[in-house]
């Protein structure tokens, strides 16, 4: 009914289909039963082994005989963790038992920044809550499991058609013991762009009521202003504050005196006093290196009173190094990714951490056949997502040059690629180096990363040089993102935007300097939860709804509206939602817990002259046949 009507529509299908088509097209409500939801994922898998899926068509796919992964085996007992004590105790004795602690304490970011860092932030819900009672069971010492926020919010509605809050509430059911964490990009919360404080409250609160515990709160400018409306909601809700400083430079390096010890020294203790219960150094290019970590984490045990969490990229191939000098050091926290998922634009390796501080005084005390086990399922989870591979072979000093953030790298190199400018990498990597200077030498982390890399590739592409973009004389048409940051719409950057710069961008137009939340007035929550509601044909909009709606608009009624086709496609296992099935291949989803679907694909028969190719399934034992339109 409302999904063969929604399918079969040519603006649908034409995939110009806009928020608005549901509102504005009456006909699809047409019919009498709606679909149940075993149809709605027949109707998926059908289209998928027809058509393809657009995101991996052309791309390489599984190796001929591929297994699903399988997580590793546990036991009953779930010991206690960090979670157990953060709900015993709260934030402060958390704090409080990691500054007593002798062992490094390690985060795993296998399941946030380890994707996001390798495979395009592509990993599906599915693969993650299956190991999460793994997890549980035979790594309960982790300090924590980063699972959530940065660009995965974003990328689970866009791309991989399922609702990040589902994610963050199944891994949390099925890993109790464990703290989860986020991270948060300040003002601009799991977005791109600056939201009204009312908004940026109302998502953190709604994190922490979805299962979130650690909040790793950062602003793309370093700019502690800007951090604290997310900080103190994040205190509110009685979780863990993890205020964080954004590494760039080389405090060891003369020439880049603007990020000096001193200057990191002192944003640490503007954080302590902004009410962070942790202190978060986050070096998203991996441009610490070693000698420099031990003169900078001496410097912070000496001066902040909070436990300190180090994060690393691996793109320069020494990150491993940095946290041992960290961990030597006395750093109470480090991040790591499962050995299958690390090293590159990734974390540096989780198992080799371990291994290197065993018998030592840091002493992670993690069991390492534990890690082993996980490793390999992560292993064959990645098999998964080939299409998604970067292709990068090695790790390369050139990061120092360039100083990407390990979730950009890959990106944006993606994007060169589709510029045509692969051949011209190393001269996007010179000229990202270039336009930094040219901003007044600026914190390059999301969002401020991606106003860095618009510019460079569009120098790149016109063939632009510095001075020429300088000029005063001569026209430039400049990035909508480059003219927004100049406006102030992130925030202020330590010493301002180079006058002259700002004053040729915005045309003599004054910048606004101050908080840019303090100019956005608050959201009407109501009203925008009935205008959710009108642009979905009525339906029933949650608090989680419409907190995605606010950071999201469009890719959260996009994905609405393709739910509304597709259903729980979620459960389907990872390489189905990616390659379809194939004759006699025989799979179950389970779309509620204990409602499990057990689908065999029979056959995928002729297209006939209304373009519509028949695909005959069993569904629980009952044939079905589905049509889709032919696009292959
Ligand atoms: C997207 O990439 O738009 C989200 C994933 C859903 C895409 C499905 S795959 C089958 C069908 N064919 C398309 O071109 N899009 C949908
Ligand atoms: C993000 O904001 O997504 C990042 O990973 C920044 O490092
Ligand atoms: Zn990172």
């Amino acid at each position: 009914a409302f999904v063969q009507n929604l399918l079969k529509h040519p603006t649908f299908l034409s995939n110009q289909y806009s928020t608005k088509f549901i509102d504005t097209t009456p006909e699809l409500f047409d019919f009498r039963t709606p679909a149940d939801r075993g149809t709605k994922v027949l109707t998926y898998i059908a289209d998928v082994t027809v058509n393809g899926h657009p995101e991996t068509k052309g791309r390489a796919g599984l190796p001929e005989g591929f297994k699903l992964p399988n997580p590793p085996a546990h036991g009953p007992e779930v010991p206690p963790g960090t979670k157990t004590l953060l709900d015993e105790k709260g934030p402060k004795a958390v704090a409080d038992w990691m500054l007593a602690q002798k062992p490094l304490l390690i985060t795993d970011t296998t399941m946030r920044d380890g994707h996001q860092s390798l495979l395009a932030t592509r990993m599906r819900s599915i693969d993650m809550i299956k190991a999460a009672p793994s997890y549980a069971a035979n790594l309960s010492q982790l300090f924590s499991l980063e699972c959530w926020g940065g660009a995965t919010f974003d990328v689970a509605f866009r791309f991989l058609q399922e609702d990040p809050w589902k994610r963050l509430r199944d891994i949390r059911a099925a890993c109790p013991n464990i703290l989860t964490q986020m991270l948060l990009r300040g003002s601009n919360g799991v977005g791109y762009t600056n939201y009204p404080d009312n908004v940026v409250e109302s998502f953190v609160k709604q994190a922490a009521t979805a299962g979130m515990d650690v909040f790793r709160v950062f602003d793309s400018l370093n700019w502690v202003e800007n951090m604290r409306v997310a900080m103190d909601a994040v205190v509110e809700t009685g979780k863990i504050c993890e205020g964080t400083v954004c590494y760039t430079g080389d405090i060891l390096n003369p020439d880049r005196a603007k990020y000096d010890l001193k200057y990191y020294v002192a944003m640490a203790k503007e954080l302590e006093a902004a009410g962070a219960h942790i202190l978060g150094l986050k070096d998203m290019a991996g441009l610490l290196k070693p000698s420099a970590a031990r003169v900078l984490i001496k410097a912070l045990k000496e001066e902040v009173g909070i436990p300190i969490h180090f994060h690393t990229h691996d793109t320069s191939g020494i990150a491993g190094a940095t946290i041992l000098a960290a961990a030597e050091m006395g750093v109470d926290a480090a991040d790591a990714a499962m050995d299958s998922f690390s090293g590159n634009t990734s974390q540096p390796t989780l198992g080799s951490i371990v291994e290197a501080l065993a018998h030592t005084d840091r002493d992670t005390g993690l069991d390492i056949e534990e890690i082993r086990r996980m490793s390999d399922y992560w292993e064959a989870v990645r098999s998964q997502y080939v299409a998604f591979e970067s292709g990068m072979q090695a790790p390369a000093s050139e990061v120092y040059l360039h100083e990407m953030p390990g979730g950009q790298f890959t990106n944006l190199k993606a994007q060169a690629r589709s510029m045509g400018l692969e051949e011209r990498w190393h001269e996007v990597a010179h000229t990202y180096a270039q336009v930094n200077q040219m901003f007044g030498d600026i914190v390059k982390v999301t969002p401020s990363s991606k106003v860095v890399g618009d510019m460079a590739l569009m120098m790149v592409s016109q063939g632009l040089s510095r001075e020429e973009v300088e000029d005063p004389e001569r026209d430039i048409s400049f990035p909508d993102s480059v003219i927004d940051m100049m406006r102030g719409n992130l925030g202020q950057p330590p010493g301002g935007f180079p006058a002259p710069l700002v004053k040729k961008i915005l045309k003599g137009e004054a910048p606004n300097t101050e908080r840019p939340g303090k100019h956005l007035p608050p959201v009407d929550f109501d009203a925008v939860r009935t205008e959710i509601s009108q642009k979905l044909g009525g339906a029933e909009v949650d608090d989680e709804d419409l907190n995605s709606y606010l950071m999201y608009p469009k890719v959260f009624l996009d994905y609405a509206t393709r739910h509304e086709a597709y259903g729980p496609v979620r459960t389907l296992p990872t390489k189905t939602f990616f390659y379809g099935m194939e004759q006699g291949e025989e799979i179950s989803a389970e779309i509620d817990p204990g409602k499990t679907l057990e689908i065999r694909l029979q056959a995928v028969g002729e297209t006939h002259e209304d373009g519509e190719a028949r695909v005959f399934f069993e569904l629980n034992g009952q044939p079905r046949v589905i049509r889709v339109p032919d696009r292959s």
